[in-house]
Protein backbone atom coordinates (compact mmCIF):
# COMPACT_ATOMS: atom_id res chain seq x y z
CA UNK A 1 0.00 0.00 0.00
CA UNK A 2 1.22 3.39 -1.05
CA UNK A 3 0.01 5.96 1.40
CA UNK A 4 0.50 9.84 0.09
CA UNK A 5 -0.37 12.57 2.26
CA UNK A 6 -2.62 15.05 0.57
CA UNK A 7 -1.29 19.03 1.45
CA UNK A 8 2.07 19.95 -0.06
CA UNK A 9 2.33 16.36 -1.56
CA UNK A 10 -0.43 15.84 -3.75
CA UNK A 11 -1.79 19.59 -3.77
CA UNK A 12 0.09 22.91 -3.35
CA UNK A 13 -0.90 24.99 -0.22
CA UNK A 14 1.13 27.93 -1.31
CA UNK A 15 -0.65 28.31 -4.25
CA UNK A 16 -3.46 30.05 -1.98
CA UNK A 17 -1.15 32.82 -2.61
CA UNK A 18 -2.63 33.25 -6.12
CA UNK A 19 -6.09 33.61 -4.76
CA UNK A 20 -4.96 35.81 -1.83
CA UNK A 21 -3.67 38.11 -4.76
CA UNK A 22 -7.40 39.10 -4.91
CA UNK A 23 -7.38 41.05 -1.97
CA UNK A 24 -3.75 41.42 -1.12
CA UNK A 25 -0.89 42.81 -2.93
CA UNK A 26 1.66 40.26 -4.08
CA UNK A 27 4.11 40.81 -1.29
CA UNK A 28 1.57 40.14 1.08
CA UNK A 29 -0.26 37.11 -0.29
CA UNK A 30 2.87 35.31 -0.34
CA UNK A 31 3.73 36.21 2.90
CA UNK A 32 0.23 35.11 4.02
CA UNK A 33 0.22 31.89 2.13
CA UNK A 34 3.59 31.27 4.01
CA UNK A 35 2.43 32.18 7.42
CA UNK A 36 -1.29 29.99 7.21
CA UNK A 37 0.70 26.98 6.44
CA UNK A 38 3.06 27.00 9.36
CA UNK A 39 0.19 28.34 11.75
CA UNK A 40 -2.38 25.84 9.97
CA UNK A 41 0.62 22.66 11.02
CA UNK A 42 1.18 24.18 14.25
CA UNK A 43 -1.99 24.05 15.60
CA UNK A 44 -2.57 20.55 14.38
CA UNK A 45 0.59 20.03 16.74
CA UNK A 46 -0.41 21.64 19.69
CA UNK A 47 -4.26 20.73 19.60
CA UNK A 48 -2.94 16.98 19.30
CA UNK A 49 -0.70 17.43 22.15
CA UNK A 50 -3.37 19.50 24.37
CA UNK A 51 -6.17 16.52 23.42
CA UNK A 52 -8.43 19.60 22.24
CA UNK A 53 -8.82 17.88 18.98
CA UNK A 54 -10.81 20.58 15.84
CA UNK A 55 -11.19 19.51 12.21
CA UNK A 56 -8.92 20.81 10.14
CA UNK A 57 -11.36 23.20 8.61
CA UNK A 58 -11.59 25.01 11.99
CA UNK A 59 -7.71 24.77 12.42
CA UNK A 60 -7.51 26.36 8.32
CA UNK A 61 -9.83 29.26 9.14
CA UNK A 62 -8.23 30.30 12.49
CA UNK A 63 -5.18 30.11 11.26
CA UNK A 64 -5.60 32.01 8.32
CA UNK A 65 -6.81 34.85 11.17
CA UNK A 66 -3.78 34.16 12.75
CA UNK A 67 -1.50 34.51 10.00
CA UNK A 68 -3.31 37.88 8.91
CA UNK A 69 -2.95 39.30 12.24
CA UNK A 70 0.27 38.61 12.69
CA UNK A 71 1.62 40.58 9.43
CA UNK A 72 -0.77 43.12 10.61
CA UNK A 73 -3.47 42.77 7.57
CA UNK A 74 -7.00 42.46 7.71
CA UNK A 75 -10.04 40.78 5.15
CA UNK A 76 -13.75 41.68 5.30
CA UNK A 77 -15.69 38.48 6.50
CA UNK A 78 -16.60 37.71 2.86
CA UNK A 79 -13.21 37.43 1.43
CA UNK A 80 -12.19 35.48 4.48
CA UNK A 81 -15.07 33.11 3.85
CA UNK A 82 -14.03 33.20 -0.06
CA UNK A 83 -10.29 31.94 1.10
CA UNK A 84 -11.10 28.97 3.47
CA UNK A 85 -13.13 28.00 0.40
CA UNK A 86 -10.47 28.30 -1.87
CA UNK A 87 -8.32 25.86 -0.12
CA UNK A 88 -10.68 23.17 -1.04
CA UNK A 89 -9.31 23.91 -5.09
CA UNK A 90 -5.50 23.77 -4.43
CA UNK A 91 -3.89 23.07 -7.55
CA UNK A 92 -2.10 19.37 -7.99
CA UNK A 93 1.62 19.79 -8.92
CA UNK A 94 2.52 19.23 -12.31
CA UNK A 95 4.11 15.38 -11.77
CA UNK A 96 1.08 14.25 -9.55
CA UNK A 97 -1.10 12.61 -11.87
CA UNK A 98 1.17 11.30 -14.52
CA UNK A 99 3.19 9.74 -11.60
CA UNK A 100 -0.13 7.71 -10.06
CA UNK A 101 -1.69 6.62 -13.35
CA UNK A 102 2.21 5.12 -13.57
CA UNK A 103 2.20 3.64 -9.72
CA UNK A 104 -1.55 2.09 -10.64
CA UNK A 105 -0.64 0.43 -13.71
CA UNK A 106 2.42 -0.82 -11.15
CA UNK A 107 -0.43 -2.59 -9.62
CA UNK A 108 0.15 -1.35 -5.34
CA UNK A 109 -2.66 0.29 -3.76
CA UNK A 110 -2.66 3.78 -3.47
CA UNK A 111 -4.37 5.66 -0.50
CA UNK A 112 -4.46 9.32 1.10
CA UNK A 113 -3.66 9.13 4.34
CA UNK A 114 -4.41 13.21 5.17
CA UNK A 115 -5.11 15.33 8.03
CA UNK A 116 -8.03 17.22 6.38
CA UNK A 117 -11.65 16.07 7.22
CA UNK A 118 -13.03 13.72 5.55
CA UNK A 119 -15.52 16.39 3.45
CA UNK A 120 -12.19 18.62 2.38
CA UNK A 121 -10.17 16.08 1.42
CA UNK A 122 -13.12 14.50 -0.99
CA UNK A 123 -13.64 18.54 -2.39
CA UNK A 124 -9.88 18.81 -2.98
CA UNK A 125 -9.40 15.38 -4.06
CA UNK A 126 -12.33 16.43 -6.71
CA UNK A 127 -11.58 19.82 -7.41
CA UNK A 128 -8.09 18.35 -8.25
CA UNK A 129 -9.00 15.78 -10.68
CA UNK A 130 -7.03 13.32 -9.00
CA UNK A 131 -10.06 11.29 -6.70
CA UNK A 132 -10.01 8.44 -9.01
CA UNK A 133 -6.29 7.01 -8.48
CA UNK A 134 -7.38 6.14 -4.90
CA UNK A 135 -8.64 2.85 -3.46
CA UNK A 136 -9.40 4.67 -0.26
CA UNK A 137 -9.06 7.97 2.01
CA UNK A 138 -8.18 7.88 5.17
CA UNK A 139 -8.52 10.93 7.16
CA UNK A 140 -7.18 11.52 10.85
CA UNK A 141 -10.27 12.94 11.63
CA UNK A 142 -11.67 9.31 12.17
CA UNK A 143 -9.30 8.80 15.54
CA UNK A 144 -9.25 13.00 16.66
CA UNK A 145 -5.54 13.23 16.13
CA UNK A 146 -3.72 14.79 13.60
CA UNK A 147 -0.51 13.38 12.12
CA UNK A 148 2.63 12.67 13.62
CA UNK A 149 0.35 11.11 15.86
CA UNK A 150 0.94 7.17 16.07
CA UNK A 151 -2.66 6.91 16.22
CA UNK A 152 -3.21 8.09 12.70
CA UNK A 153 -0.62 5.83 11.06
CA UNK A 154 -2.26 2.75 12.81
CA UNK A 155 -5.59 3.77 12.24
CA UNK A 156 -4.44 3.39 8.67
CA UNK A 157 -3.31 0.31 8.85
CA UNK A 158 -6.11 -1.34 10.29
CA UNK A 159 -8.75 0.36 7.97
CA UNK A 160 -6.86 -1.20 5.00
CA UNK A 161 -6.29 -4.80 7.44
CA UNK A 162 -2.78 -4.56 7.02
CA UNK A 163 0.22 -4.08 9.32
CA UNK A 164 1.38 -0.62 9.09
CA UNK A 165 4.95 -1.94 8.02
CA UNK A 166 3.18 -3.15 5.18
CA UNK A 167 2.13 0.68 3.49
CA UNK A 168 4.77 3.31 2.37
CA UNK A 169 4.00 6.97 3.02
CA UNK A 170 4.63 9.20 0.73
CA UNK A 171 5.06 12.96 1.99
CA UNK A 172 7.01 16.15 1.60
CA UNK A 173 6.37 17.24 4.92
CA UNK A 174 9.35 15.95 7.08
CA UNK A 175 7.01 15.80 10.31
CA UNK A 176 4.59 13.55 8.41
CA UNK A 177 7.89 10.82 7.40
CA UNK A 178 9.01 11.19 10.44
CA UNK A 179 5.77 10.11 12.06
CA UNK A 180 5.09 7.54 10.16
CA UNK A 181 8.69 5.81 10.59
CA UNK A 182 8.36 5.78 14.08
CA UNK A 183 4.74 3.97 13.67
CA UNK A 184 6.72 1.49 11.83
CA UNK A 185 5.45 2.38 7.79
CA UNK A 186 8.11 2.68 5.59
CA UNK A 187 8.56 6.46 3.89
CA UNK A 188 9.87 8.34 1.38
CA UNK A 189 9.93 11.70 1.36
CA UNK A 190 9.31 14.06 -1.68
CA UNK A 191 11.34 16.65 -1.53
CA UNK A 192 10.65 19.15 -4.30
CA UNK A 193 12.08 22.29 -2.69
CA UNK A 194 15.52 20.79 -2.00
CA UNK A 195 15.15 21.48 1.64
CA UNK A 196 16.91 19.97 4.36
CA UNK A 197 15.36 17.42 6.10
CA UNK A 198 14.44 17.66 9.94
CA UNK A 199 17.25 17.31 12.47
CA UNK A 200 14.95 15.03 14.85
CA UNK A 201 15.39 12.24 12.70
CA UNK A 202 17.09 10.29 10.43
CA UNK A 203 16.69 10.66 6.88
CA UNK A 204 14.32 8.33 5.54
CA UNK A 205 15.38 5.53 3.47
CA UNK A 206 14.20 6.62 -0.25
CA UNK A 207 13.88 10.19 -0.73
CA UNK A 208 12.70 11.54 -4.32
CA UNK A 209 13.01 15.28 -6.06
CA UNK A 210 8.93 14.20 -7.24
CA UNK A 211 5.90 11.57 -7.89
CA UNK A 212 7.68 10.87 -10.98
CA UNK A 213 11.06 9.87 -9.61
CA UNK A 214 8.74 7.79 -6.89
CA UNK A 215 7.40 6.31 -9.69
CA UNK A 216 10.55 4.66 -11.39
CA UNK A 217 12.07 3.95 -8.60
CA UNK A 218 9.01 1.96 -7.29
CA UNK A 219 8.50 0.39 -10.87
CA UNK A 220 11.84 -0.35 -11.40
C1 LIG B 1 -1.98 16.46 5.33
C2 LIG B 1 -1.08 17.58 5.77
C3 LIG B 1 -0.20 17.17 6.87
O1 LIG B 1 -2.48 16.41 4.20
O2 LIG B 1 -0.28 18.02 4.75
O3 LIG B 1 -2.19 15.59 6.14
Amino acid sequence: VLAFDLYGTLVDPIAIADQLERVLDRADSAAVARAWRARQIDYTFRLTIMDRYRDFGWVTARSLDDALASLGLQLTAEARADLVAGYDQLPPFADVAPALTALRAAAPVLIVLSNGSPEMIDRCLRNAGLRAHFAAVVSADDVRAFKPAAAVYQHAAAEMGVETGAIRLVSSNPFDVIGAGTAGMKTAWCNRTGAAFDTIADPPELTVTDLGELSRVLTR
